[in-house]
């Protein structure tokens, strides 16, 4: 990276008041930014009391040994019976905690109640199968309630999950079950997608030809289609948690028992396995969820779209709604499954209230048209929150507007796998939203911008995003590799963290989110973010979608190679691009121009919707394209490659 840091183009100057109504009843107040930042420790230890400890903890912090962390030390407790029993012992069994909704349409409602009775029966079936405390679990599962209970029943005996995304190759899941030793895989016959039933358990089948040391495998019932069997080492799930007690006695972890293992695959090497405990990161996950989404427990519907392989579907499906006593919506399938108004039909039939999704998914409700969410009934949404990427100012408008009925207010939470709980959002009811602003650390968290020698960048300028104290869900380790822990989080910026994302700090001091510091490029000397230039372009009515990289340059080192998907109607022309190009002029300068753009159908994504900006630069250096495991649909790769052969 060039000693200038990042660039800071982009203007945008609309402002949103929260609404009044909101903020005369919000979780959150104006007072807890001055409160925690008084006394960050005090404000933790309070959050903490949010939990029921079976030992109280008395210490907040042990930053002892940095960079590894103790938080709540010698407290106790059991994470499920917080998600679960607790809530049933205070009168709340009848509560709806999960509305399932399945792709075909099947749907089931399960209360508080039937969840503790299904969670311990699953926990009863691990013990009956050896599993036990501190052994590693790997869960293979669609988005099924299961999932949740099968998470559940981990954390309640002590074993530490590892949730795959259904879906990775079975080299991927064979790379993870290896490098966490795991046990028993949970995993399922398959799953619905895009209406139809797809196999998941032959992924494991030949997963396990590559690994040892699983004694067994459980498998859900989903989509009853043929499977190989092994006999002896696989177990249906329906049958072994049939014949157990619906009764088991929570024992209660000390607060830094490992709760999961999640991995992600950074750009390269092997998968990094990020390690997550229990009361802190509990605490946080829950204070997070209360303060953000601004939950009533009572009255909301709320609905967070992740999947559960992604760590939004760990901390905000299962983690922070269950333990704040949500009653929550899980979705099986894909959006335009039969038709382009799931979401809305969903939201619609049961009165949503609060929605959490991610800009890859509302940019697709652009490109889709304006006229299908208008044909539902969306006046229940309260608050909307976005979660995965930098949103453009056009789409967080968007979903504003055609989503949120122009009233609500919208979240944009940065955080990562690695952050465990969201780190930087507005507050509703408190925060004067700005789109595409990420905003302020929340209570209790320090975040700064940082340049190249590791000073605070002054307000109106770019930098690196840190996070300066140790807070409570933050990853302890990376599993079994302490020292790429340091090295890949601790050392760049002597004490702090480097979250590798690159950031701007506005005049008012807000923090803007410009995208991973390895996508950052680098034009005549000028660091340009991605995120701005693809936030411009999008800007422009024709444009729904696009992904921006740099390419190596003879004359101005790298140049700005922008992919475009084009909105519904609109067709390519080379007066278009050219007009593309003039606009990213105008927006935001002519260093920013495109030298060239190529319009496509498709964009390269993870499962949990990130753009893969490394596999688009390998296109347009002429490269042969790279690792493609961890994209959601692989053939978008020979597609693009495709229309661009036509292109010049
Ligand atoms: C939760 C999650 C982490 C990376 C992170 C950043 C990007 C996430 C964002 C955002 C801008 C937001 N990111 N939320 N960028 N604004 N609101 O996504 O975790 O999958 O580990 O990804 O995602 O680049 O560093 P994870």
């Amino acid at each position: 990276m060039s000693s200038e840091t990042l660039a800071n183009l982009l203007r945008e100057e609309r402002r949103f008041e929260p609404p009044a109504v909101l903020a005369a009843n919000a979780n959150a107040t104006t007072a807890d930014h001055e409160r925690a930042a008084a006394d960050r420790l005090g404000f933790w230890a309070e959050q903490a009391r949010r939990l029921s400890w079976a030992v109280e903890p008395t210490e907040t912090l042990d930053w002892s040994n940095p960079p590894f962390a103790k938080w709540f030390a010698d407290g106790k407790l059991n994470v499920a019976y917080n998600c679960v029993d607790r809530h049933v012992e205070n009168g709340l069994g009848d509560r709806v905690a999960i509305h399932f909704e399945g792709e075909p349409g099947d749907s089931r409602s399960i209360t508080y109640a039937q969840l503790k009775d299904e969670v311990s029966q699953a926990a009863n079936a691990l013990l009956e199968l050896g599993v036990r405390k501190g052994d590693r679990v790997a869960v293979y599962l669609p988005m099924i309630a299961e999932a949740v209970v099968a998470m559940l029943a981990c954390a309640r005996i002590g074993a530490t999950h590892s949730v795959v995304f259904g879906g990775f190759s079975s080299d991927a899941v064979a790379s993870r079950i290896q490098d966490a030793q795991a046990k028993l895989v949970i995993t399922a016959d398959g799953g619905y997608r895009r209406g139809k039933p797809s196999a998941l358990k032959p992924a494991i089948d030949e997963a396990l030809t590559k690994v040892e040391g699983v004694d067994h495998v459980l498998v859900i019932r989903r989509t009853e289609q043929e499977i190989p069997w092994t006999e002896g080492r696989d177990v249906w799930w329906h049958e072994i948690t049939a014949r157990q007690s619906t009764e088991h006695t929570p024992e209660a972890h000390e607060a830094e028992h490992p709760l999961f293992i999640l991995y992600t695959s950074g750009t390269t090497g092997k998968p990094k396995g990020i390690l997550h405990t229990s009361g802190g990161y509990l605490t946080q996950t829950s204070y997070t969820h209360h303060a953000v989404f601004d939950l009533k427990p009572e009255t909301d519907v709320y609905w967070c779209t992740a999947d559960i392989g992604w760590v939004t579907g760990h901390s905000y499906i299962v983690y922070g709604p269950l333990s704040n006593g949500a009653t929550q919506v899980i979705y099986e399938g894909t959006p335009d499954t039969p038709h382009q108004g799931r979401f809305w039909e969903i939201v619609q039939k049961y009165g949503v209230t609060i929605l959490y999704t991610a800009p890859t998914a509302i940019r697709t409700f652009m490109k889709w048209g304006d006229d299908i969410p208008a044909k539902f009934d969306l006046s229940s949404l309260r608050v909307l929150g976005s979660v995965g990427e930098p949103i453009n100012p056009e789409a967080w408008i968007w979903y504003r507007e055609h989503i949120g009925g122009g009233k609500c207010p919208i979240v944009d939470t940065w955080w990562q796998t690695e952050t465990g709980a969201v780190m930087i959002s507005p507050l509703p009811g408190v925060t004067e939203t700005k789109p595409g602003s990420a905003q302020r650390a929340l209570p209790g968290i320090a975040a700064t911008v940082v340049d190249d020698e590791a000073n605070e960048v002054p307000n109106g300028s770019g930098g690196y995003l840190v996070l300066t104290e140790p807070w409570p869900s933050m990853l302890r380790t990376i599993w079994g590799d302490d020292q790429r822990y340091i090295d890949t989080y601790w050392s760049r910026f002597q004490g702090r963290y480097f979250a590798g994302d690159g950031a701007k700090k506005d005049e008012d001091g807000d923090i803007w989110l410009l995208g991973r510091v390895d996508d950052v490029m680098l034009v005549s000397g000028h660091n340009i973010s991605t995120t701005e230039v693809e936030s411009a372009l999008v800007g422009h009515p024709s444009v729904a979608e696009s992904a921006v990289v740099g390419a190596a340059d003879v004359t101005t080192g790298q140049a700005i190679v922008a992919f475009v998907i084009l909105r519904g109607g609109v067709t390519e022309s080379p007066e278009l691009v050219e007009e593309l190009r003039a606009h990213v002029g105008r927006t935001l300068g002519p260093i920013a121009k495109p030298k060239q753009i190529k319009v496509v159908g498709e964009l390269p994504k993870t499962r949990s919707g990130k753009i893969m900006r490394r596999l688009l630069r390998d296109i347009a250096e002429g490269r042969e394209v790279g690792d493609t495991t961890t994209l959601a649909d692989s053939s978008v790769m020979n597609l693009i490659q495709l229309s661009n052969t036509g292109s010049r």
